[in-house]
């Protein structure tokens, strides 16, 4: 009885994944809801008289009518959500709404790159927002919570936006958490039961758990199409080789899992690409354990003998930014490579028996016809394992969003689209509609060829092979046609 008094005093905190669409270009997957568990697992450890629930739509398959029955049996004073990418606001928005709705009383907090670049005009424009948590979330929200369950008023509480009497008040920044480990590990026990669940057909296998690890925060770069370095403050901050490889080990044993995403924007920085492989062999995984992150082509040519010894440790594929064969494209997007890095990167991840991946990106500015041939032809003649195009998309937080808004080039302001898919801003020379179309063309082009699909059909190399005909039966291309 006593315990159940005690628990009815606590402050409920329901965070909830919302309904989300796949990003199907990548296939099938059902990703863990990183974001929202490592904040729930920060007020666990540091939030008294908290009672903490996590809702994973996706995995547990809860539609929109099912979420209200879920939100109501639930009882929350808080609902928590987060979006990931801007292409999701609309399904947080809904969420929040469905909150409100079901319990009038409740307090609607959101956070992220999108509401933290949005802050002011989303709470201008959706009143089921109730504070937006800007930039790093852990202490800020439990400061939030804290305040909440003592009744006490958020005028003092750093890095929000919130709706006080009607008014919008924006609270100075917090400043950054100094040392990244001193966050919890992946709050992967609070969905526990839903663990065997994540996966990434394409990159693992149906059956093949899935975690995110988060090694380190922000990035030194300062690309103009990207939201990453502005959202940490321009400020790069990571955990140990050591912590990282703990992490990975805590989830291999704990919760099975064989493949992780090591959400690193800034992987390849000084001496850590050595050591965190060493770290991981030193654990030693399960013999199937693999892991994937995201890289600059200049850190893998900085980093090319440590390959064999990250690939030994379990990396199996890396996703490039190549981002476009314009070496004055590449500058306008301030990113500091050049088209022959992306080659020399690509050659270097192949002859180490790591999957290749590259990604493009197309209707800057300046891009005619003519430059997109190029650019394909390019792809063509790089020839990495998988390639992705994506659609320049002016996000808010991003310098490049800025400049197209001061001229007047957004011509759609649906955040649903704003995906990477569709096209939202034209060129000098070319329509919205054309710029829509070259992606067509893009794909059309590398996967369309015959002998492109022949080779990775029944390429030698098994990791290969299984992604082509994923592809060739999800029918990536034909999805993308079919949206418009
Ligand atoms: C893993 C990942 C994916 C996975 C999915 C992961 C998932 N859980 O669903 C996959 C591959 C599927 C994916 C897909 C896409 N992604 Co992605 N992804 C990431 C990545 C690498 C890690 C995300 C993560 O877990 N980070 C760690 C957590 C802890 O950080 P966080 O989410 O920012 O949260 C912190 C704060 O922002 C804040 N916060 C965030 N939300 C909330 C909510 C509340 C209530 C509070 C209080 C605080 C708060 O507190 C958190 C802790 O401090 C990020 C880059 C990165 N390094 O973060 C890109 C990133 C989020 N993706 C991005 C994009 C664009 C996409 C795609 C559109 C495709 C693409 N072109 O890349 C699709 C969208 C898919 C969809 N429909 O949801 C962009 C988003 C930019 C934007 N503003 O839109 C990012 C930032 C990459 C980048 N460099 O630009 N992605
Ligand atoms: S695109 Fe990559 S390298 Fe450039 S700022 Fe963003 S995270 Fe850093």
């Amino acid at each position: 009885m006593a315990n159940h008094v005690l628990e009815t005093n606590k402050l409920k905190v329901l965070f909830i994944e919302p309904p989300k669409d796949i990003w199907f270009v990548m296939g099938e997957y059902l990703p863990p809801p990183y974001g929202i568990i490592q904040l729930a697992a920060y007020l666990e450890k540091h939030v008294e008289n908290v009672q903490l629930e996590v809702l994973d739509c996706n995995a547990e398959k809860v539609d929109w009518a099912k979420m209200e029955k879920r939100i109501a049996s639930a009882h929350p004073e808080v609902v928590c959500s987060s979006s990931l990418a801007t292409c999701n606001t609309y399904a947080v928005l809904k969420t929040l709404e469905t909150a409100k709705r079901i319990a009038p009383n409740v307090l609607t907090v959101t956070g992220g790159q999108h509401f933290t670049a949005t802050a002011k005009q989303s709470l201008e424009a959706y009143p089921e927002i109730d504070v937006i948590v800007s930039g790093e979330g852990e202490q800020t929200l439990a400061e939030l919570v804290r305040c909440l369950s003592e009744k006490k008023s958020f005028s003092k509480i750093r890095g929000i936006v919130f709706r006080n009497n009607n008014q919008i008040v924006s609270n100075p920044p917090r400043p950054l958490i100094e040392n990244l480990e001193d966050l919890p590990f992946p709050g992967y026990h609070l969905v526990k039961d839903l663990m065997k669940k994540y996966h990434f057909s394409v990159m693992a296998g149906e059956n093949t758990p899935y975690a995110l690890i988060e090694g380190s925060r922000g990035c030194s770069h300062k690309c103009t199409f990207c939201t990453q370095w502005r959202h940490w403050q321009a400020c790069w901050r990571a955990k140990s080789p050591k912590r990282i490889a703990d992490e990975m080990k805590y989830c291999n044993e704990t919760f099975g899992s064989k493949f992780t995403w090591l959400t690193d924007d800034n992987f390849g920085w000084g001496n850590r690409p050595k050591e965190i492989a060493e770290e991981i062999i030193k654990r030693e995984l399960t013999e199937d354990a693999t892991w994937f992150v995201q890289a600059r082509c200049d850190d893998i040519i900085r980093n090319r003998e440590i390959l064999p010894s990250l690939r030994k440790s379990g990396l199996k594929w890396v996703l490039l930014g190549v981002e476009n064969s314009s070496l004055s494209t590449l500058e306008q997007f301030n990113k500091g490579i050049t088209p022959q890095d992306a080659k020399t990167a690509v050659k270097l991840l192949q002859n180490n028996g790591i999957f290749a991946h590259a990604m493009f990106i197309v209707g800057q500015r300046k891009d005619t016809h003519q430059s997109i041939k190029q650019m394909r032809e390019f792809a063509n003649e790089l020839d990495p394992d998988l390639v992705m195009f994506g659609i320049l998309t002016p996000l808010p937080g991003t310098e490049i969003y800025e400049e197209a808004s001061r001229n007047g080039w957004i011509m759609d302001k649906n955040w649903s689209h704003y995906d990477m898919i569709h096209a939202i801003m034209p060129t000098e020379t070319l329509s919205i509609n054309e710029v829509q179309e070259e992606l067509y063309g893009c794909y059309r082009d590398f996967y369309g060829s015959i002998h492109r699909r022949f080779k990775g059909l029944f390429s030698s190399n098994q990791l290969k092979r299984k992604v082509f005909w994923h592809m060739a039966q999800s029918g990536v291309l034909g999805k993308i046609k079919s949206m418009f």
